[in-house]
């Protein structure tokens, strides 16, 4: 049996959805985020890094969402659901599903970092400090490399249906967190092709089975 490590408004959200897209039977083990949205000690006691998601098969336990679901794909996909044939498309697939944390993720943790130095809990006495840091760095740096990656992915869905061409992929998997907080944290216009993207998604009964198994997925920081 698979067991899916499940921490409430987190990345596994993205396990979740791929092992409802391949109908497989799964069990969860549920973690919610502290106050401070970290994930509880009890996580380390399952994989040493504490953080979800984290999957067990076979007697197998390993963490990083990327790996998780290429395994998912290589071992319990065999009609290739999951997985585009062309080879242009399969190197839509691998770059896609390695920039969401290579790339794009990094951007999103920065801005929520330094979004947050205004406010608890950074002591009191620092957080005018902070805020100003915090802006700084925003529009001098995150502001700017955000815009880049959001007219990127605004630019190649204007020409894909999904992320690695017109078969649903691993590759929308991954980027659904990471797309889906951008969009949420606004800044950054209209986004009408990622938007329409998320619609797709969204109206998918797999991913709406994942949302109702592993939580609603509002982003904190707004
Ligand atoms: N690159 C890893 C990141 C894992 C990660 O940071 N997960 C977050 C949830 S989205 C977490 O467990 N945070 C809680 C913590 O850091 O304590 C992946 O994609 O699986």
């Amino acid at each position: 049996m698979l067991t899916v490590h499940h921490l409430n408004l987190s990345r596994s959200q993205r396990v979740l959805w791929a092992l409802e897209e391949l109908e497989l039977p799964y069990h969860i083990v549920r973690y919610q985020r502290e106050p401070t949205m970290l994930a509880p000690e009890a996580l380390k006691k399952v994989h040493p890094l504490g953080k979800s998601p984290v999957l067990e098969d076979d007697g197998m336990i390993f963490a990083e969402s990327g790996a998780i679901l290429e395994y998912l794909q290589e071992s319990h996909d065999p009609e290739q659901r999951l997985k585009p044939q062309s080879p242009q498309e399969r190197l839509q697939y691998r770059f896609w599903l390695h920039y969401a944390e290579g790339s794009l993720m990094p951007m999103l943790l920065m801005k929520l970092v330094f979004g947050s130095l205004g406010k608890p809990p950074v002591p009191i006495g620092l957080r005018t400090v902070g805020k100003i840091l915090g802006q700084g760095v925003q529009k001098a740096y995150l502001n700017k490399q955000l815009a880049t990656h959001a007219a990127f992915m605004e630019g190649h869905l204007a020409q894909n249906t999904w992320f690695a061409g017109e078969q649903l992929s691993m590759a929308d998997i991954q980027m659904s967190y990471p797309a889906m907080a951008l969009l949420a944290r606004g800044g950054q216009g209209d986004l009408p092709h990622l938007r329409a993207w998320k619609k797709r998604v969204e109206e998918r009964p797999a991913w709406q089975r994942a949302i109702q198994q592993g939580g609603p997925l509002d982003f904190p920081g707004g």
